[in-house]
């Protein structure tokens, strides 16, 4: 096998020390700390997570990073590098959801929720500067929720777990920011540990790191990034949930973690066709995610690209959240020498993964961005992850 080449650092990425001058220059003091916080991918299990089913992600090198200084006051002072909107300035004493818009929303509601916990946070200064691609699937809003998370965690001294601080994300995300999400990335971005995917139990949030050394055996995985935007504070995803809620209550199940494959025939006399169709999605998929823990364990990554085309077809055919865009990325990787791809995450837009051996790499980009070109659709970004370290403090 031919080694692979480490991915460069991510496009404007910022040393902690630049981004501690970077605060400086905005707030004219230095910050009390710096923290990062990853985006991720799914390697596989895609709308499991709510169904209390398991996952197998890993984060990606492109993160959020966030300097912060603790004020006397009451006043939260925030500025991102996301947009030229300068300082946004909020009254804490009158935080609520109407004050909380835009990017504002992730770290603001991070605090709103860390309050409501009986964290004591009074003023702030925060500067956000984030390298993962926003409405790409990458989970950038995790990024951001996850990096806050951390640094009042320490800054306050709230002694929070990483699993406590995934739930904190979580209720940001469905309380503040208004998307009715699981834990997949906000656990991704905490558990994650360098050169590993993280094995989740949703559950019980129980975890544990898988090795996947993709250099080590000549591989890539290329995130294609269909530029279609994706939105899962309305429509599909919500509907998806409500679907996967419906076939657990006809099912008599708490959740559709505990229906068997060997139990869908019964389920399909059961249920209509549609919710019939969302069910089979998350047990197969389910499934499919123990299996690739074996198969990475038995025969390593070069032998799971079966699975993760698998995952494919099923999100595809039975949960319908592709899109064409994803199907053709999908498509054309595997008729170009991936060994499997999927689209990642939740869906209808974003990004599509393939894993390729190094060798076919510069062929699967090529083939991709000439048949996106060829379909009238926007042309795609297209660059190599790696599993990368969870968040944690960096100044
Ligand atoms: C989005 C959600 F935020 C996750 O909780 C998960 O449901 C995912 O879609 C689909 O697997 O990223």
């Amino acid at each position: 096998t031919q080694p692979a080449a480490p991915a460069g650092p991510a496009p404007g990425a910022l040393s902690p020390e630049e981004v501690s001058a970077r605060f400086t220059d905005i707030f004219g003091a230095a910050p009390d700390g710096v923290w990062t916080a990853p985006g991720r991918v799914n390697l596989i299990g895609e709308h499991t997570d709510y169904n209390e089913g398991f996952v197998l992600p890993f984060a990606i090198d492109r993160s959020a990073a966030v300097a912060v200084r603790l004020r006397d006051d009451k006043t939260a002072r925030l500025f991102s590098s996301y947009g030229d909107q300068g300082v946004v300035a909020v009254d804490l004493t009158t935080l609520s959801h109407g004050t909380m818009r835009g990017w504002t929303a992730y770290p603001l509601g991070v605090v709103w929720v860390l309050r409501q916990m009986g964290v004591e946070i009074g003023g702030f200064d925060l500067f956000l500067h984030s390298t993962v691609p926003t409405g790409a699937g990458l989970s950038s809003s995790a990024a951001i929720e996850c990096a806050v998370a951390s640094a009042f965690n320490d800054l306050c001294g709230a002694g929070l777990t990483a699993n406590e601080l995934v739930l904190v994300g979580q209720r940001a995300e469905n309380e503040v920011v208004g998307a009715p999400t699981g834990i997949l990335d906000q656990s991704a971005s905490l558990l994650s540990t360098d050169g590993h995917a993280v094995f989740l139990d949703c559950r019980t949030q129980e975890s544990k790191p898988v090795p996947l050394d993709l250099a080590a055996e000549g591989l890539v995985v290329l995130v294609v990034d269909t530029k279609v935007s994706h939105a899962h504070a309305t429509g599909g995803y919500a509907a998806r949930r409500a679907s996967c809620e419906l076939g657990a209550e006809v099912l008599g199940v708490q959740a559709l973690r505990d229906v068997t494959e060997a139990e869908l025939p019964e389920a399909a006399g059961l249920l209509d066709s549609e919710t019939f169709r969302r069910v089979r999605h998350i047990v197969t998929e389910d499934r499919r995610v123990l299996d690739t823990v074996a198969v990475l364990a038995d025969a390593g990554p070069s032998a799971i690209g079966a699975l993760l085309t698998a995952s494919h077809a099923s999100m595809r055919d039975d949960f319908e959240i592709s899109c064409p865009e994803l199907d053709l990325a999908v498509d054309t990787a595997l008729a170009n020498g991936a060994l499997g791809a999927r689209m990642t995450g939740g869906g209808f837009g974003g990004s599509a993964i393939a894993l390729i051996p190094v060798a076919e790499e510069a062929k699967v980009r090529d083939a991709v961005v000439r048949a996106f070109a060829g379909a009238g659709f926007t042309a795609p970004d297209i660059f190599a992850v790696s599993p990368a370290q969870g968040a944690r403090r960096v100044g």
